[in-house]
C-alpha cells in the first residue's frame, strides 16, 4: 500500500521518520514515499501550498489527508472525488491554544504599557481581573473549543458562537448580535467559506464593545479589512492582533504593517506537529483500510 506526502520538502525531513513510525504503531503495513505513479496511490498525505491540483489520476486513492486544518484552498478542487480529512492535531491545537492565550494576558493585562515604557512613568493602575474581562470565541470546533476552555480555566468568562447549536453555546444570527455585544477580547476561529467570508464588517464590528481588541488566527477573509481600519481609527476596536490575512506573506505596503494599533504575527499561530500528527494520519489509514469511517472528513458542501 502507498502513501504519498505532497507537502514542502522540508516537511519530508520529519514525515520520512514519523510517519511510517506510526504507521507501524497502528499495524499499517505501508509504503511512504514523496513520488509515485498516481495510478498506484493508496492515500495523499497533503499541504494545500503544494502544487498537486490535479486528483483525476488518482484513481485509487481512498483518502486525502489534510496537513492543514483549515481546507479552503481544496475544498471546492472539482478534480477531488475522493474523501478530504482534515488536520485535526493535538500539537497544533496545543499551539493555538498557546497563541490564544498569550495574546488574550497580553491586551487584558496591558502589558504594552510596562514593556515600552519611554518615559519611565510610574502608573500604579492594576488590570481587572480575568473574570471581569469577557472574550468571546466565534468557531467552537477542535480549536475554539480547547482555547475557550483554557481561557475559562483562567477564569475569563468564555462566550462561544458556533453554526450548529452546542450546550452553552450561542449560535444564528441573534446568538452573533449577543456574542459580539458583550465580547470586549474577540477571538476568530472559523474556518473561511461563504458563510464566514467578512463576518467581521462595518455592522458586526460596530455590536462590539467600545475598545473591544480583536484577535484572529481563524482565516484573514473573515475580516473586512476597510471596515476593521476604519474601527481602529475611530478607537472603537482598540488593538487587533492579526496572524492570518487575505495575501499571504502580508504586503509590505499593507496599512496593518504601520498601523501602531495592530500586531501581525506571520501565520504562526499554530502549526501541524508531525509527531502527533503523523498519529492521526495513520490512525486514518488503518480506518481506512478497515473499511472503518474516516476521522475528521470534511463535508464538502458545508466548505469545512
Ligand atoms: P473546526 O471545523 O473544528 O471548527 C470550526 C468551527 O466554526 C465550528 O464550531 C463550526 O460550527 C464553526 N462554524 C463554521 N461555519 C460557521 C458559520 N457559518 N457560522 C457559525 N459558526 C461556524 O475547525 P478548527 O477549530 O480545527 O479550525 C478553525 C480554523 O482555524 C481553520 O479552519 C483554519 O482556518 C484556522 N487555523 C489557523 C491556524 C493558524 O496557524 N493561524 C492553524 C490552524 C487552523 P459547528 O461546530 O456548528 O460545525
Ligand atoms: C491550518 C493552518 O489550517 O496552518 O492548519 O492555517
Amino acid at each position: 500500500m502507498t502513501t504519498v506526502l505532497f507537502a514542502a520538502p522540508a516537511l519530508w525531513a520529519e514525515y520520512e521518520t514519523e510517519l511510517p513510525k506510526a504507521l507501524a504503531e497502528a499495524g499499517v503495513a505501508a509504503h511512504v514515499v514523496t513520488m509515485a505513479d498516481p495510478a498506484e496511490v493508496d492515500y495523499i498525505v497533503y499541504a494545500p501550498s503544494s502544487p498537486l491540483q490535479d486528483f483525476a489520476p488518482y484513481v485509487r486513492t481512498k483518502a486525502v489527508l489534510s496537513l492543514w486544518a483549515g481546507v479552503e484552498r481544496i475544498v471546492n478542487n472539482p478534480t477531488l472525488t475522493q474523501p478530504l480529512c482534515r488536520m485535526v492535531d493535538p500539537g497544533l491545537t496545543e499551539g493555538m491554544v498557546e497563541w490564544v492565550v498569550g495574546h488574550t494576558l497580553r491586551h487584558h493585562l496591558g502589558m504594552d504599557r510596562h514593556i515600552v515604557n519611554p518615559g519611565h512613568i510610574w502608573d500604579p493602575t492594576c488590570p481587572p481581573l480575568a473574570r471581569e474581562r469577557p472574550v468571546t470565541v466565534l468557531g467552537m470546533g477542535a480549536l475554539g473549543s480547547a482555547c475557550a476552555a483554557a481561557l475559562r480555566g483562567l477564569n475569563f468568562p468564555v462566550t462561544g458562537w458556533s453554526r450548529t447549536p452546542k450546550p452553552g453555546c450561542l449560535h444564528g444570527e441573534a446568538g452573533l448580535r449577543q456574542a459580539l455585544a458583550t465580547a470586549q477580547i474577540l477571538v476568530l476561529l472559523l474556518p473561511k467559506t461563504p458563510q464566514t467570508e467578512n463576518i467581521l464588517n462595518a455592522e458586526t464590528l460596530a455590536l462590539l464593545p467600545h475598545g473591544a481588541v480583536v484577535l484572529n488566527p481563524g482565516r484573514g477573509a473573515l475580516i473586512d479589512d476597510a471596515a476593521l481600519l476604519a474601527a481602529l481609527e475611530s478607537g472603537h476596536v482598540g488593538h487587533a492582533t492579526l496572524d492570518v490575512f487575505r495575501v499571504e506573506p502580508l504586503p509590505s505596503d499593507h496599512p496593518y504593517w504601520s498601523h501602531p494599533r495592530v500586531t501581525v504575527t506571520p501565520h504562526i499561530a499554530a502549526d501541524t506537529r508531525a509527531h502527533s500528527a503523523a498519529r492521526v494520519i495513520a490512525e486514518n489509514i488503518r480506518r481506512g483500510e478497515a473499511g472503518e469511517p474516516f476521522l475528521h472528513l470534511v463535508d464538502r458542501v458545508r466548505g469545512y
